[in-house]
């Protein structure tokens, strides 16, 4: 393994991040919120992480409304506890998904190649699984092949906030709609030679990947602490997130 595994790349994708200069509408809305420190890395043996690292540790993800050119646009905020010290951690993504009206999940996340590059995007998600492994949990971890938009902005911003803009109308929500409820995760993927590439969350909010929190697009409202739709534990969705890994891969190998 490279030494260079965890360099960070790029000022070139810290600058993707020109923030979004319209006036903030509304928020940012807390939607869910994570403890400091309870996040693990079970793959920290093979990628020399440690336990994790701080910009892995979620803290929580608010959302925060403006408008451009006459169209909403939604800023999603995953919280973590710490900015990347030189750049972005390679082979990693973040995201926030959430149901819509009509009961399709989208998502929205920060993804990193190997080098660090990172790029930012709205998707559709879809179960885990497949016909024949039965379907497992549907979350951002599960990317549709083809779905994704890409951001209006994001970065990695100095605060420790991964920041995603889209439009309203990429996610499928519409002013006076509910979007909701909502889940994120830090996740590492890599690969290790002679074993197959993983991922696997790191860090979730809420625990488990459960789902919460509710959000009133045109009127800033906002509800979190509702009950959670889930419980599935990280050990389980571990297999699933391999094959969220794989699909990616394969997607990227083309
Ligand atoms: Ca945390």
């Amino acid at each position: 393994m490279s030494s260079n595994f965890f360099r960070l790349a790029a000022a070139a994708a810290l600058a993707l991040g020109a923030t979004n200069a319209a006036a903030q509408a509304c928020g940012p809305v807390e939607l869910l919120a994570d403890p400091a420190g309870d996040w693990s890395n079970p793959q920290s043996d093979l990628i020399g992480a440690g336990a994790g690292l701080p910009e892995q540790d979620l803290l929580g993800l608010t959302i925060a409304e403006s408008q451009a050119d006459g169209e909403a646009l939604l800023t999603f905020r995953i919280l973590t506890a710490g900015a990347p010290a030189a750049g972005v951690l390679p082979n990693a993504f973040w995201f926030a998904s959430f149901e819509t009206p009509e009961g399709v999940i989208y998502g929205v996340r920060l993804q990193t190649d190997s080098s660090g590059v990172a790029s930012f995007f709205s998707c559709i998600v879809d179960p885990a699984g497949t016909a024949a492994t039965g379907q497992g949990p549907t979350d951002g971890r599960f990317v549709r092949e083809g779905s994704e938009k890409p951001a209006q902005a994001g970065e990695f911003a100095a605060d420790g906030a991964v920041t995603i803009t889209v439009k309203a109308a990429d996610i499928g929500i519409a002013a006076g709609q509910t979007l909701g409820p909502f889940n994120a995760a830090s996740v590492q993927g890599g690969t290790v030679p002679g074993v197959v590439g993983f991922a696997t969350t790191v860090d979730e909010a809420p625990d488990g990947l459960g789902r919460d929190g509710f959000y009133d697009l045109g009127s800033c409202g906002g509800k979190s602490g509702l009950l959670g739709a889930g419980g599935l534990t990280a050990s389980l969705l571990l297999p699933l997130a391999l094959v969220g890994l794989r699909r990616r891969m394969s997607k990227a190998a083309r």
